[in-house]
């Protein structure tokens, strides 16, 4: 496996769109792992990511090894928690919440996960995450206990995220929550998009070919997409080019 980052960096330069696809070890059954992979593979995703806001020790390590069974696309831990961190997966997103003011979830689990990372050769990027209101209360706000920023500060999101670059993070992820009712908005992603150097990753609520588009066109480098996955695997191929 070659550098994950890396190859976001180029993608980005390129305009070469990626999309992940998300799974949640809470949702996913063993047995439903290997058709769902093989779909996968045949679709337009370019990275799969794994985790929840809640999910139960070892679990993820077992499903994790069971889709690198099935398939060569890079695996990247997106963990809720430290005990879902496990070397079988290729990456990690080192995510600090960064719209939040819950200094666990800025620092706190992070000097808590360095001991588990020291025995993985994960890669480890540092992500900056944010959480934006989408309409209703996302599991990410309920589990961390921070509010997330107001759809229409944009100003502050803009900041929040050049504060993350300048801190070092190599990605920004502007998160509307899981089964959010309203995608990140394109103004956001633009406007976030046009002050940021690296790479954009959008994500929660997405679950049409349009809202795809959408959120490519106005800038997101990589798109995230769990529920609509979960809810109709045929959407995989609704979005094929
Ligand atoms: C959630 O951004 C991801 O963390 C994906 O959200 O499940 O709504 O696609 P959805």
């Amino acid at each position: 496996m070659g550098s994950i980052y890396q190859n976001i960096v180029e993608a980005s330069v390129k305009e070469e769109k990626l999309l992940a696809v998300l799974i949640d070890p809470d949702k996913m059954k063993l047995k439903s792992v290997s058709n769902f992979i093989s779909k996968v593979n045949q679709s337009i995703a370019t990275h799969i990511f794994v985790g929840g806001s809640e999910v139960d020790q070892g679990i993820t390590e077992v499903l994790v090894s069971e889709i690198k069974t099935y398939t060569n696309l890079p695996v990247v831990l997106f963990p809720g928690d430290v005990i879902q961190i496990t070397d079988k997966a290729d990456g990690i997103l080192f995510l600090s919440l960064i719209s939040g003011r819950n200094a666990d979830y800025l620092i706190g689990k992070h000097v808590e996960a360095v001991s588990r990372l020291k025995q993985t050769k994960l890669q480890v990027i540092p992500t900056g995450y944010l959480l934006i209101e989408n309409g209703k209360q996302t599991s990410v706000e309920r589990v961390s206990k921070t509010k997330p920023l107001k759809r229409n500060h944009i100003q502050t999101i803009i900041d929040t995220a050049k504060a993350g670059e300048l801190l070092g993070m190599q990605l920004i992820y502007l998160e509307a929550g899981s089964g959010a009712t309203h995608p990140i908005n394109r103004e956001i992603i633009l406007q976030v998009k046009e002050t940021l150097k690296i790479p954009l990753i959008v994500g929660g609520g997405i679950k049409s070919k349009t809202e795809l588009k959408n959120a490519y066109e106005a800038g997101a480098d990589m798109v995230v997409i769990g529920t609509a996955f979960e809810e109709d695997e045929d959407f995989f191929n609704e979005i094929k080019k």
